[in-house]
């Protein structure tokens, strides 16, 4: 049975000025999408949750969210936005995000599905999950909500549950009480011409909505989006994500200690390794290239790689190559060393599985 997380960044744009800006440490802050014409003319792109309590929020114009904020208790900053910075950090983001999970679909910006159906109970994907968000905020300073469901549509709606930095498990059982009493408009693809309509047809809530036959929506609003609106109101989704195909497969760890005893690292490298191996098996691949990726105790992220002379499979040659990797790499890296991380690419379909034994 599939289990879906979707994890989304909190106030990302406005997260993200408060990390390189510790001016704004106790500020509110407003992200603004100028639209060139001059003075305030354009939009707020986010606001952080201080400025939400002064009623600003985003698609209102600029104008507007400074009238509010004056009336503020709070110093609000405005700031334009730079996307260039936000998708930076969003990229290293994913990258965490990628370490843990088997399958990621990337939504938008700073929200993500994942796929955790290889976790065997819902509390071993809650665990993940926690996982992913304390790396990330650890990381990157920015705190994430997370939803966790058997399907794509309640994980959405599950992580905007408790924000900001909450997450939500909403077992199989529980989805339909979960939903019941959300107003329509949150059944994400049901926009607000829709839920006009449904409004007119007196379902204001998701649980009015599964009283209206299946056969009066599609006379409404044709077969297709018909059947759909009933399937969002039973809490159907699907619990599958979009295929994007990685590239390359890692998985990172933080060391008990900082150290540069290849003694203590070892050990980590054999379970990474294993990890990674698990994966590649799992998704028919092979692999042609092995990395060792250390992140110094200073934060700095450094990796070395070998390429092989062919692709396999060998989950024994991925340990002994990383390892003589990790450590003639240790001789080039000053100090300790707080990370470790193992990386296969040059990822491939297993199709000739017997000549890549070896
Ligand atoms: P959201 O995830 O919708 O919003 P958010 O991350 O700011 O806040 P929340 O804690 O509720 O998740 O959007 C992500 C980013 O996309 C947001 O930081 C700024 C940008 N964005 C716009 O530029 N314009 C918009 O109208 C919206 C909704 C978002
Ligand atoms: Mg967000």
């Amino acid at each position: 049975m599939a289990i879906i997380g979707h994890i989304d960044l909190d106030s990302f744009f406005a997260s993200c000025e408060r990390v390189r800006n510790h001016d704004l440490q106790e500020r509110g802050i407003v992200i603004c999408m100028y639209s060139g014409r001059g003075g305030d003319s354009g939009a707020v792109s986010t606001a952080d949750y201080i400025a939400r309590e002064y009623g600003i929020h985003a698609g209102m114009s600029i104008v507007r969210a400074k009238e509010r904020a004056l009336d503020a208790d709070h110093d609000i900053a405005f700031l334009a936005a730079d996307k260039t910075y936000y998708k930076d950090v969003s990229h290293r983001i994913r990258q965490i995000i990628e370490e843990h999970a088997d399958g990621i679909e990337v939504a938008s910006i700073d929200e993500a599905y994942v796929d955790l159906s290889s976790n065997n109970t819902y509390e071993e994907a809650e665990r993940v999950v926690s996982r992913i968000r304390s790396e990330i905020a650890e990381q990157e300073q920015v705190t994430a909500s997370a939803g966790i469901a058997p399907n794509k549509l309640v994980a959405k709606i599950a992580s905007d549950h408790d924000k900001p930095d909450g997450q939500t498990v909403v077992q199989p059982d529980q989805v339909g009480a979960f939903l019941a009493d959300l107003p329509v408009k949150e059944l994400h693809g049901i926009g607000p011409k829709t839920a006009a309509t449904l409004n007119e047809m007196s379902a204001e809530t998701v649980k009015d909505l599964r009283t209206i036959p299946v056969q009066r929506l599609i006379a409404r609003f044709g077969e297709t989006r018909g059947v759909a609106i009933h399937d969002k109101a039973h809490g159907n989704g699907a619990e599958q994500l979009e295929r994007r195909e990685k590239k390359q497969l890692s998985r990172l760890r933080t060391l008990p200690q900082d150290t540069r005893n290849m003694a203590d690292i070892r050990p980590v490298i054999r379970e990474l390794a294993q990890d990674v191996h698990r994966r590649v098996k799992q998704r028919e691949i092979r692999y042609s290239r092995i990395a060792v990726i250390m992140v110094t105790e200073d934060l700095e992220t450094r990796t070395r790689s070998r390429t092989l002379k062919a692709a396999t499979r060998s989950g024994e040659l991925l340990f002994r190559t990383a390892e003589e990797i990790a450590a003639a790499f240790l001789e080039d890296i000053d100090g300790n060393v707080r990370r470790v991380g193992v990386r296969v690419g040059g990822l491939e379909d297993d199709t000739q599985k017997q000549l890549s034994e070896f």
